[in-house]
């Protein structure tokens, strides 16, 4: 299947906290862009709205000059304000058809799905791509729930017409994996954020993906 509105394969999605002391968001955002990554969603869950405008202007800056789609975490105001390309809904934020009634067709919308229904009941509100995970254990197992398994991706690619992402604990030996299992992309964050070689890392994905 080709789904040409979604032309990358590989979500980066941020967390400030897993950097270290001497790296900052931007910088790091703009190695992993430079090691080819062409989609990355901001979510910073724990900053208040302006500040939260403040990183969204930086990385949409960022992400333009190296033609890249940007993404927000939950906030459609906040993805209009700074001209994202979209925004990327979990299932406690704003729902799917709400988000869409909004913005009609001037943004990509994402959702976060962590069952075959969830990532159903997106497409059925106008989710244009899902992340549907964690598939496998994550550091935060805690905050993301149980893993789901390649299973639910294999199930996912034949009750899922959109795009579908494998999301949590996915490393560079994971990417044939999930891939056979029907998966369009992965998505992820720690793999790329918490290494040590952030280009490299990214580029490795890249080479994955191909
Ligand atoms: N949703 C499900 S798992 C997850 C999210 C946001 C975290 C993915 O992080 P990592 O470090 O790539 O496992």
């Amino acid at each position: 299947m080709s789904y040409t509105k979604i032309d990358f394969r590989l979500y980066l999605i941020t967390d400030r906290k897993l950097l270290g002391t001497d790296e900052t968001l931007p910088a790091t955002v703009e190695e992993a862009l430079k090691g080819g990554v062409k989609a990355v969603q901001l979510r910073e869950k724990d900053v208040g709205t302006r500040e939260l405008l403040n990183m969204a202007y930086m990385l949409r800056d960022i992400t333009n000059r190296n033609q890249a789609r940007l993404f927000i975490n939950g906030r459609v105001d906040i993805a209009l304000a700074v001209g994202a390309d979209g925004v990327h809904l979990g299932v406690t934020d704003i729902p799917v058809h709400a988000a869409r009634r909004a913005a009609g067709g001037r943004m990509l919308i994402g959702a976060s799905a962590h069952s075959v229904d969830e990532a159903k009941r997106a497409e059925d509100e106008g989710a244009d791509f899902v992340t549907l995970g964690p598939v496998y254990e994550t550091p935060s197992k805690m905050r993301y729930g149980k893993p789901v398994g390649l299973k639910t991706i294999m199930a996912a690619g034949e009750e899922v017409s959109i795009p579908v992402f494998a999301i949590g604990g996915i490393g560079h030996e994971r990417v044939a994996e999930v891939l056979r299992a029907g998966a369009y992309g992965i998505a992820l964050i720690s793999a790329i954020l918490a290494s040590e070689d952030i280009k490299s890392s990214t580029e490795e994905f890249m080479r994955l993906l191909k």
